[in-house]
């Protein structure tokens, strides 16, 4: 019937400004933490249909909150608008005053948010201000993709830890490289500046004490104009073995460097990293003599990361699966084939010990190579 494709006209229109909301908050991923990167926008029907009016993504903390942003933007235009936000609008008064208030106070109509905010603080009393005031509420539209767009926000609400994301290359034939022939291109230029851009969205990136030795990386985001959002380098180094001359340990005092150690690492070390103005964070738990993962993640926590990128190596990798710390594994897959003397993508083991575990989709193609994504099955 008519009211039926009315119905779907209308929830097509929400999800297409949802979706303009999710592209704002997109922008401030990996420069908020610990708050969510959230967008908003404000929408008005001058009689042509509804058009943008507002915009916001929520700023590095101590600054703005999104809807705030948006609602300034929009300026006269906020009287009578529909807000789209990717997630409830707050209602407490932390570093800034609650945007579920600012929304009343700006007259603005009718608020559509993504997912509700699982902050105690807030949980469904943005909402509960919002339609105290007058303002029509509408909820879950995009609800997945909004959640998405936090689940680092999510992570640090229900499991106290940042988000994981481990990434890895492997080849055709499912190897990360071939024993005793160094350094093996496995992935194409193209996925190597996916990963850049990938790396510009999160908060850090965190790699074992190994690849360090091996690789000497810079972990920054190497793409034109985009040097500045180059995520938290983080290093999990139990004896606080890192090279001063390390190109990490280098850029130390402009880029910063947190290194994650045991608390029985040499005090000659820890001092003279120290004097690089390396950021040293101690972990009085040890396990075979490595520092324990739900210990070194709940440090990352306090320190207000709220989504990490892991990219290596093997050892770290095994060690975050084989403790369920993961929360999803990218996977590039290269075109060449390593054949015999393959080194295994976690140690003694390759990607069918995910098999049980995890689900497994293809995400897309990035030039010849495939990008695959795992996600546990029993996860938020
Ligand atoms: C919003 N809009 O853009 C964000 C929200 O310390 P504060 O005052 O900045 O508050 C941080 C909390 O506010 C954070 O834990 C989360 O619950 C919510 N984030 N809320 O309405 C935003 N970033
Ligand atoms: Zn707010």
């Amino acid at each position: 019937s008519g009211h039926k494709a009315l119905d779907a006209k209308e929830r097509a229109e929400h999800e297409r400004f949802m979706a303009a909301a999710l592209s704002y908050g997109i922008r401030a991923k990996g420069r908020t933490w610990p708050n969510p990167p959230v967008g908003a926008i404000l929408t008005k029907d001058f009689g042509d249909g509804p058009v943008i009016v507002g915009q916001g993504a929520t700023l590095p903390p101590g600054g703005s909150h999104a809807e705030v942003l948006a609602i300034k933007d929009a300026g006269e235009h906020a009287k009578g608008a529909t807000a789209y936000v990717t997630l409830e609008p707050c209602a407490h008064y932390g570093r800034t005053g609650p945007c579920a208030r600012a929304l009343v106070a700006a007259g603005v109509s009718r608020v559509v948010y993504g997912t509700a905010d699982p902050n105690p603080a807030v949980a469904g009393r943005g909402k509960k201000i919002l339609e105290e005031g007058g303002v029509e509420v509408l909820i879950g539209v995009l609800e997945k993709e909004c959640r998405e767009a936090v689940r680092g926000h999510i992570s640090r609400i229900l499991n106290e830890r940042p988000f994981v994301q481990l990434k890895m290359a492997v080849s055709k034939d499912g190897y990360i490289g071939k024993r005793g022939a160094g350094q093996v291109a496995i992935s194409s230029p193209l996925s190597r500046q996916l990963v850049h851009a990938m790396r510009a969205q999160m908060d850090a990136i965190v790699v074992g004490i190994g690849t360090v030795l091996e690789d000497d990386p810079e972990l920054s985001v190497r793409l034109p104009g985009m040097a500045h959002r180059s995520p938290q380098p983080v290093v999990f180094d139990s004896q606080a073995r890192i090279p001063l001359s390390s190109k990490l340990v280098q850029n130390a005092e402009s880029n910063s460097l947190w290194v994650v150690i045991g608390d029985n690492a040499p005090d000659h070390r820890v001092s003279a990293l120290e004097r690089e103005g390396v950021t040293v964070i101690v972990n009085d738990c040890l396990r075979n003599g490595k520092v324990c993962l739900d210990k070194a993640l709940d440090a990352l926590y306090m320190h207000g990361l709220s989504q990490i990128m892991v990219e290596g190596g093997a050892e770290l990798a095994h060690g975050l699966l084989q403790q369920d710390l993961v929360d999803e594994l990218l996977i590039f897959q290269g075109t060449s084939t390593v054949g015999s003397d393959g080194l295994l993508p976690f140690g003694f083991e390759g990607l069918e010990s995910l098999q049980d575990g995890y689900n497994k989709q293809m995400l897309r193609h990035v030039g010849e190579d495939l990008l695959w994504r795992y996600t546990p099955k029993e996860r938020f």
